[in-house]
């Protein structure tokens, strides 16, 4: 018999081994499932993961929005809630941790993303304008739309290309942008929708020259330039990493000057903020704040809650701190770089560089006999759930939606499953489990039917669409 002699992760990769800088006090059980089980489940499903129970899932790799573990210190905070209807007191904790960490002078809590999406759409943008942007994401783009702007992706070309080792693929390419405005002109910009770490490119960084830059150029054109600040404490890990200049900075350092170049965020705060729910507006400006507070008493609640309780927002503002905390970022990021080694090293195409919350599996390689209306990441997200009960989410043609004018589907470049990872939520062995059934599901690949959609909602038509197998 041969000796095997085991290895920690860090000898592997010759290095010493990181560990996260927390411990687990309480743990929430998993259900496993059968095959069989899971045929029938994924059936009922429409073969949409959206549509599973996840009573039917064991690892929920759908998104990290909303899903991270909270701290023992953010769950003492909800008993801290001040659940007055006007000025509770942990509206002014949040406040005071956003002009802190971000820099904004003036907050405005939303229920999540979306609903600060919607209120500075409709007041920043007059109908007829354009919104450039680094790729879209699905509910920014359809808020843009809904108040009657144009997006225009102006992203390097490298995003578009899941091959390319472009250290800060989410950079706004200036040229393009510089182009718009000398085509349409200044006045027709409603403002730049910048997002940090883009979500739809894999997680992509944006570099802080980039925004640099960009803030000089809007300057030059009169045009104002608000950020996507979900995942921004994770960009500022990126930067520290790969920008010269910025290894000796703190995130928290690196956080605070970045945002120091945009006019105002919006906020899911339900990603970086390590909240089950949760949002924010935050802008430098008096009067557009006097709008937003005024717009969101229509939409959401009162300007010191924003369909939030109490309990919520304090939690948030815990969170805030937490998040931006070196050694925290660090881990984070480091899971879900080791489940990307893994699937790199076994040759598994996934989008390159690995980006902050997801490894992004690139099914068009997966199946390169189906045709992009097949459905290709759909067919592997399904794959994926039979496997093993992961669950992943669609980002391709379905996420992509139809172009209002033509009605056809948009074809997006990228066709791309998203194994996404909760914070603070699962260990390393998981991570295993998860490379584990990726591979079984690539080894299979050959054989794999693509898919027809046979329901079909009008607005953000993955959420909600049905799926058939197309017969062999
Ligand atoms: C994610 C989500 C949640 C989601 C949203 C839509 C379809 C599928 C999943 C939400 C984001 C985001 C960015 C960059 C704004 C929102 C909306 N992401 N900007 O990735 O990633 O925030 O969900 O709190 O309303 O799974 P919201």
């Amino acid at each position: 018999m041969t000796h095997h002699t085991p290895k920690t992760m860090g000898q592997q990769f010759g290095r010493r081994s990181w560990a996260e800088p927390w411990k687990i006090k309480m743990v929430e059980r998993l259900r496993m499932t059968t095959r069989e089980e899971r045929e029938k489940a994924l059936a009922e499903a429409g073969l949409n993961t959206f549509l599973l129970k996840s009573d039917e899932v064991y690892i929920d790799l759908l998104t990290d929005s909303g899903t991270s573990a909270m701290s023992d210190e953010q769950w003492a905070g909800m008993m801290l809630g001040d659940e007055a209807y006007a000025g509770s007191r942990n509206f002014y904790h949040l406040e005071e941790a956003l002009r802190k960490y971000y820099g904004y002078k003036y907050v405005v809590p939303t229920h999540q993303g979306r609903g600060a999406e919607h209120l500075i759409s409709q007041i920043a943008i007059k109908k007829g304008q354009y919104v450039p942007g680094n790729m879209y994401f699905t509910t920014t783009r359809l808020h843009q739309e809904l108040a009657g702007g144009i997006f225009v992706d102006v992203i390097l070309d490298e995003a578009h290309d899941p091959g390319s080792l472009h250290p800060f693929k989410g950079n706004i390419d200036l040229a393009k942008l510089e182009a718009l405005i000398a085509r349409e002109g200044a006045e027709k910009i409603a403002y730049v929708s910048l997002a940090g770490t883009v979500n739809m490119a894999g997680g992509q960084p944006v570099s802080m020259e980039n925004v640099r830059e960009l803030r000089a150029l809007c300057d030059r054109h009169g045009i104002k330039l608000y950020l996507d600040a979900t995942r921004m404490v994770e960009n500022a890990f990126f930067i520290q990493e790969r920008e010269e200049g910025y290894a000796k900075k703190s995130i928290a350092e690196i956080l605070k000057e970045f945002c120091g170049f945009t006019d105002g965020a919006w906020m899911s705060a339900k990603k970086d903020n390590l909240v089950n729910i949760g949002g924010w507006l935050a802008v430098n400006d008096w009067t557009l704040f006097e709008e937003l507070r005024n717009l969101v008493v229509v939409y959401e609640g009162l300007h010191t809650y924003g369909g939030l309780a109490g309990r919520d927002m304090e939690a948030m503002a815990i969170g805030i701190a937490e998040s931006v905390e070196d050694a925290h970022i660090r881990s984070r990021i480091g899971q879900v770089r080791y489940l990307g080694e893994l699937l790199t090293d076994w040759g598994i195409p996934i989008v390159q560089p690995v980006g902050g919350h997801a490894i992004f599996l690139n099914a068009r390689e997966f199946y390169p006999q189906l045709k992009q209306v097949e459905f290709p990441a759909q067919t592997l997200a399904a794959e994926l759930y039979l496997d093993s009960g992961i669950r992943s989410m669609e980002r391709g043609i379905a996420s992509a939606g139809r172009d209002a004018k033509t009605g056809d589907h948009y074809y997006p470049k990228l066709e791309l499953t998203r194994l996404t990872i909760p914070r603070r939520v699962y260990t390393q062995a998981h991570m295993d489990v998860v490379a584990e059934s990726v591979k079984a599901v690539f080894d299979a690949r050959g054989t794999t039917r693509g898919l027809k959609m046979i329901y079909e909602p009008k607005y953000l038509r993955f959420f909600q669409a049905r799926f058939e197998r197309l017969a062999g």
